[in-house]
């Protein structure tokens, strides 16, 4: 009886050192990489190829818009490494401290990166947060063989006729950006007043539309259930390619359309910031960012990768656009405070019916 508490205190014991590895094989012992990114966003092989180059694990999760992967870290979401937020989001992340600063001297292959997108277009433009990842444009696709009058342009989203047949991306950005440039306005507007009539009009749009949609739009395009989707450039190629189905065309608004930039970042209290660091180098060694353009369909502003690219790609112009259509883009900002006008205008569309 009297050693019992001791009998106790030992099984917990070898619990533990079972629970913390003692007892694993040297396979499970490895160290864990924690990455969450959006999905379709990596070239198949990529993370075996990392895990086995530096002998650990990858665990990795996706999401499939900026407010889900900034609701679970707000939510209180820990273990993740390496995140991939859109630039407009990195400024959001930073003034609330989701973010930890880049050491630039561990990941050397951020040397590959171009000066002028740096310079241009990262809001990150001395890479304190966040460092770029991969660039794309917000369409439209639809599919010949069911809309034969098709003009690239948003008031399409008014056609009762194709009523059910369309989706809308569930992003607020996307949705009142695409409202604001049909209205001729900027997608950044922060006049309430044009808000409002962007949410306005989302709202006529949502009547036609089979329903708000980020994932199953790309499934749904394919199988002729939807004819008309909001979509991501590159994840429509993909779609294009694994279906061999040429019916399915991207298209940029004549309006005008969102333009983005997606990044790589570590987060306060990341558990494996080496790790981390290692994988955002990895992402930027010159062949591993061309394979990524190559699968992804988006560009990268890895300058070192584009001497590696195929003639097929270098001529795609979802990945490549042309200046010409580029001037017709505008790039998704964040607007600090102004954020709320969004937000108000993005409820009373989600309310209506
Ligand atoms: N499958 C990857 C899609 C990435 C889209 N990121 C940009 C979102 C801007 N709203």
């Amino acid at each position: 009886m009297k050693h019992t508490p001791y009998l106790i205190l030992l099984a917990g014991a070898l619990c533990l050192a079972l629970l913390s590895g003692c007892g694993r094989s040297s396979e499970e012992a490895k160290p864990v990489l924690h990455v969450y990114n959006w999905s379709d966003y990596i070239a198949e092989g990529l993370l075996e190829q990392f895990e086995q180059a530096n002998d650990c694990e990858v665990v990795y999760d996706v999401f499939d818009s900026n407010e889900a992967l900034y609701a679970k870290l707000k939510a209180g979401a820990t273990g993740y490494d390496v995140i991939f937020p859109s630039s407009y989001f990195v400024t959001i992340m930073v003034e609330e401290g989701m973010l930890q600063p880049i050491n630039k001297a561990n990941i050397p292959n951020l040397a590959n990166l171009d000066p002028a997108f740096l310079a241009n277009v990262s809001l990150d433009k001395e890479m304190i947060h966040s460092v770029p990842y991969m660039s794309g444009t917000t369409g439209i696709a639809y599919r010949k063989d069911m809309v034969k009058d098709y003009e690239p342009s948003w008031t399409v989203y008014a056609r009762e006729d194709l009523g059910g047949r369309m989706t809308l991306l569930d992003d607020m950005r996307e949705v009142l950006g695409a409202a604001l440039k049909t209205l001729g306005y900027s997608l950044n507007s922060t006049n309430e007043e044009e808000i409002g009539k962007a949410a306005d009009l989302a709202i006529i749009w949502k009547r036609n539309i089979a329903r708000f949609d980020n994932e199953g739009y790309k499934a749904g395009i394919a199988s002729k259930e939807f004819w008309v989707v909001q979509g991501y450039g590159g994840d429509i190629q993909q779609i294009i390619d694994e279906n061999e189905d040429e019916e399915i065309v991207y298209t940029l608004p004549k309006e005008g359309f969102a333009m983005w930039e997606d990044t790589m970042a570590i987060p306060a209290g990341a558990d494996n910031v080496e790790l981390a660091e290692k994988f955002i180098n990895f992402m930027h060694s010159p062949e591993v960012a061309a394979a990524n353009i190559e699968f992804n369909y988006y560009l990268c502003p890895n300058t070192a990768a584009y001497a590696l690219l195929g003639a097929e790609i270098l001529a795609n112009e979802v990945v490549f656009v042309p200046k010409e259509k580029m001037a017709r883009g505008e790039q998704i900002l964040d607007l600090g405070e102004d954020l709320a006008k969004y937000i108000k205008a993005w409820n009373r569309v989600k309310a209506a019916n």
